[in-house]
């Protein structure tokens, strides 16, 4: 007796498989692919939260907001001379501004010219030695601020439970 065909079947079989697997859209998304939802940032703990919870797990941990930072530096540095213009930094602000108009379906408004107008002064700021460079370091520095800022109870990480006294006003 002679089985010809089962090899090559078994292997056709699986490869569909395989395939109606990665084509399905009831598969989860991979947590990597979800990214912050509300990119551009804002004050106080709904903007920390919507802006460094790159897997939308409710908790940014140190580790997920220096990647992101770190990742966002990388990317603004469009000439890659290892420190921003206020151009680049200015410009990677408003591409995370935009992907978040576009995400909520919104157009450019008074708000969206505001924070693009912030993101200058911020700029200017940040810089601390007003050479018209924000660097690695005044980043970093900047970065742990933020994280502090945004960790109310001193955990270590962000998560609701910073959120108490942050929003009475
Ligand atoms: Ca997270
Ligand atoms: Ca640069
Ligand atoms: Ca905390």
């Amino acid at each position: 007796m002679k089985h010809k065909t089962p090899v090559a079947t078994l292997v056709m079989a699986s490869l569909a498989v395989l395939l109606s697997a990665c084509a399905s859209p009831s598969q989860p998304k991979a947590d990597k692919a979800l990214g912050p939802v509300n990119p551009a940032g804002g004050h106080g703990h709904v903007a920390f939260m919507g802006s460094y919870d790159v897997n939308r797990d409710g908790v940014v941990t140190r580790e997920e907001y220096d990647t992101l930072r770190k990742q966002r530096y990388m990317v603004a540095d469009s000439n890659q001379d290892g420190w921003l213009s206020e151009a680049e930094y200015v410009a990677e602000f408003e591409a995370r501004l935009k992907q978040q108009y576009v995400a909520q379906g919104r157009q450019s408004d008074d708000g969206y010219a505001q924070m693009m107008k912030q993101a200058h002064v911020r700029f200017n700021i940040l810089d601390k030695n007003k050479d018209g460079r924000l660097s690695v370091e005044e980043e970093n520095d900047v970065a742990e601020r933020t994280f502090k800022t945004g960790d109310v109870n001193l955990d270590g990480v962000v998560n609701a439970a910073d959120n108490m006294k942050k929003d009475k006003n």
